[in-house]
């Protein structure tokens, strides 16, 4: 199948579509400063993120694994939403939706991001709206919008009780903070060894007191709301494919399935993926300036 790139088309599918799923991935949150998890150099420390990314790390070195998320908050910590995200966080709003979906009875962006910067632009938006409102309950319908399937890096996850809360402190603990400090001040020399932190240093649950680790789904865990996610694939009829290589399942395979019950497939990448061959549309180019010139 040959894709087209003309926005006058895709546009006319957006004003029919009922349905609508984003499924995103790191290129979103490119723009914000955070590296992708391809970008040579992007990786920590020349470390293999997915190779940090599993139960097993943690479980042998809590500490290296800790710095390795605690270093991921600072620098999402210090990041903005960009044009992208705000965009797509605009769609969460149901009047901007009917603006540019009249038929729209749903609209989901599904997240492989831990970074919380999608959830920060819908926040953004409400605020905005909702001046006089100091402050959101994060019960707010709006944010249901949002599925943050491989979990969120600010939430601390207990590996006893099952606690889990966010917390969105500047160190989480002492010990990562002086660790922190220590990389930078080493940057230059990224073969210095991590510190090794003693686990009774490390982040600790509020409510028993045994170790935290960091609230995301690591390589073979179940990735969060996964009966919810099927459901909408099930029932969309268009799905904008954002940022994403597509190599990590289940996720992967969402927009192949949308395909297979006639949905339509839009791709965002600054580079052809592998997933452009079925692709009803590919947009290419930054998302951060195509998904605004598109869904303008
Ligand atoms: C599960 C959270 C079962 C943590 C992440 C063998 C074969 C096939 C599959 C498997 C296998 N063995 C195991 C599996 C399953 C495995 C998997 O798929 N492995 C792959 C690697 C082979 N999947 C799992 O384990 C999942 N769990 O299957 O559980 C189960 C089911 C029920 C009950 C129990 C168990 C869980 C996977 C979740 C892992 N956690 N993240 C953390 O962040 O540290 S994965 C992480 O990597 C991301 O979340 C994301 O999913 C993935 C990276 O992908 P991308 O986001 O796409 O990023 P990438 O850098 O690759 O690409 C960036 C793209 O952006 C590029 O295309 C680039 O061109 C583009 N781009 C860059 N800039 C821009 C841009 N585009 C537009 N604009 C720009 N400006
Ligand atoms: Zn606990």
């Amino acid at each position: 199948m040959v894709f087209s790139t003309s926005v006058d088309d895709f546009r006319d599918v957006l004003k029919r579509s009922e349905n609508i799923v984003v499924v995103a991935g790191a290129g979103l949150s490119a723009a914000s400063g955070l590296p992708t998890f391809r970008e040579k150099g992007g990786l920590w420390r020349s470390l293999e993120t997915s190779s940090l990314a599993t139960p097993s790390s943690f479980n042998s070195d809590p500490s290296l694994v800790w710095q390795f998320y605690h270093h991921r908050r600072v620098k999402a910590l210090e990041a903005s939403p960009n044009a992208a995200h705000r965009v797509l966080a605009e769609l969460a709003i149901p009047s901007f939706l009917k603006a540019v979906a009249p038929a729209a009875k749903s609209y989901h962006l599904i997240t492989q991001n831990v970074d919380r910067l999608s959830v920060k632009a819908v926040m953004d938006l409400i605020n905005k709206s909702d001046m006089n409102r100091t402050s959101y309950d994060s019960d707010d319908p709006r944010l249901d919008s949002v599925i943050e399937m491989h979990g969120r890096l600010f939430d601390i996850q207990c590996t006893s009780c099952g606690h889990c809360e966010e917390d969105l402190s500047n160190p989480l603990c002492p010990a990562l903070g002086r660790a922190e400090e220590l990389r930078d001040s080493n940057a230059q020399t990224s073969k210095i060894k991590p510190e090794s932190i003693v686990v009774e240093e490390l982040p600790r649950c509020r409510q028993c007191g045994e170790l935290a680790r960091p609230g995301v789904v690591w390589f073979d865990e179940k990735p969060r709301k996964l009966d919810e996610i099927n459901n909408l694939v099930q029932r969309a009829d268009l799905c904008l494919v954002v940022g994403t290589s597509s190599t990590v399942r289940p996720a992967s395979g969402y927009a192949y399935r949308i395909q297979r019950h006639h949905g339509t497939v839009a791709v965002f990448n600054i580079e052809p993926t592998p997933g452009d061959a079925r692709a009803d549309f590919v947009f290419k180019g930054p998302c951060e300036v195509e998904l605004p010139r598109v869904l303008g």
